[in-house]
């Protein structure tokens, strides 16, 4: 870890000495409990993706602002606590410094959890989907901070691809401007979130964590390079077909166009009326690809030590 953040960042004791030892880490993020998914089922999943990643032999690492502090590893307490909280602050990029500042309790997203995962040394992260290009942000100009995190910080994102909500083609556009090589696992279509399909090919394909693992290793050699994005298609049998999602999608967008919804709070609402207009089955997959990405973040973090 860089010695200058040494006082910002509180390691726990699991997560401690499986970096002193040299056994996979893998970060992930908080903004899915917290903003992603309703309590109970925010910190049930919580659990799994953290026993996903143990069964595969590494570490989890979930990442949060406490007390003026960047918390890399939290016990079960803590999960519960921040499960429960009613106004936790979604903390991107622009957000982290705030809330450490202030002490306030911040949860992060991928941008601010790739910052934090950098420093504190870890390598891969897992979470459900990235942020991207909304649509109509040729006007709204919405566009996630996640794009240009990972354009400069060297951590691997294992996500399920972007959301169908986002303008995926323009997401696609902004990440190889960016330099950031997309990986899909398995597959040589782009996988959207929910849906196994999105119409699209991916720009790269890989099969393997191994494969991976030597593309990470090489872009290591090269200091300034920012992180790589792996898209894992979600489990066949707890995917939504792309049609009948893009029908929740456009329903979703015009009742959060209706009620004037803006900026961060965006993906939250959306989110929460997919959830609502497919009577939790949005939930289910959502839960299927986290835990899905865990396990494969797993298999790459081993390739890394
Ligand atoms: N995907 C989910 N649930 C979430 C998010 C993504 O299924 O809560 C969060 C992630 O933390 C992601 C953030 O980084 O939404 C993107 O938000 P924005 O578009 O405001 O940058
Ligand atoms: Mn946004």
């Amino acid at each position: 870890m860089a010695e200058a953040y040494r006082d910002l960042i509180v390691f726990n004791g699991e997560v401690d000495d499986a970096l002193s030892r040299g056994k996979p880490v893998v970060a992930l993020e908080s903004t899915i409990i917290t903003h992603g998914m309703p309590f109970p089922k925010n910190v049930e999943t919580a659990r799994r993706v953290e026993a996903d990643i143990r069964a595969e032999g590494a570490i989890p690492a979930t990442i949060a602002l406490m007390d003026g502090k960047i918390r890399v590893g939290l016990d079960d307490a803590e999960l519960d606590r921040l499960a429960r909280a009613e106004s936790v602050m979604k903390c991107s990029r622009a957000d982290l410094t705030f809330a450490l500042s202030t002490g306030c309790f911040g949860a992060t997203t991928v941008a601010a959890t790739m910052m934090a995962a950098h420093l504190a040394g870890l390598k891969v992260f897992a979470t459900g989907g990235i942020g991207g290009v909304h649509k109509g942000a040729e006007q709204s100009f919405d566009v996630s901070a996640d794009l240009d995190e990972l354009g400069r910080t060297p951590v691997c994102v294992v996500s399920a691809g972007a959301k169908a909500l986002l303008d995926i083609p323009k997401t696609l556009e902004v990440l190889e401007t960016r330099g950031v090589p997309v990986i899909a696992f398995g597959t040589e279509e782009l996988p959207a979130f929910w849906s196994r399909a999105s119409g699209l090919k991916a720009p790269y394909s890989l099969n393997s964590p191994a494969e991976i693992g030597a593309l990470l290793k090489m872009r290591d050699r090269f200091p300034d390079h920012g992180g790589v994005l792996v898209a894992n298609p979600v489990p066949e049998d707890a995917e939504i077909p792309q049609e009948e999602m893009a029908r929740y999608i456009d329903t979703a967008l015009g009742q959060a166009e209706k009620n004037g919804v803006r900026g961060k709070e965006v993906t939250p609402y959306v989110l929460g009326a997919i959830l609502d207009l497919t009577n939790g089955r949005s939930l289910e997959t959502n839960i299927a690809l986290v835990r899905n990405n865990a396990r494969l973040a797993a298999r790459i973090a081993a390739e890394l030590v």
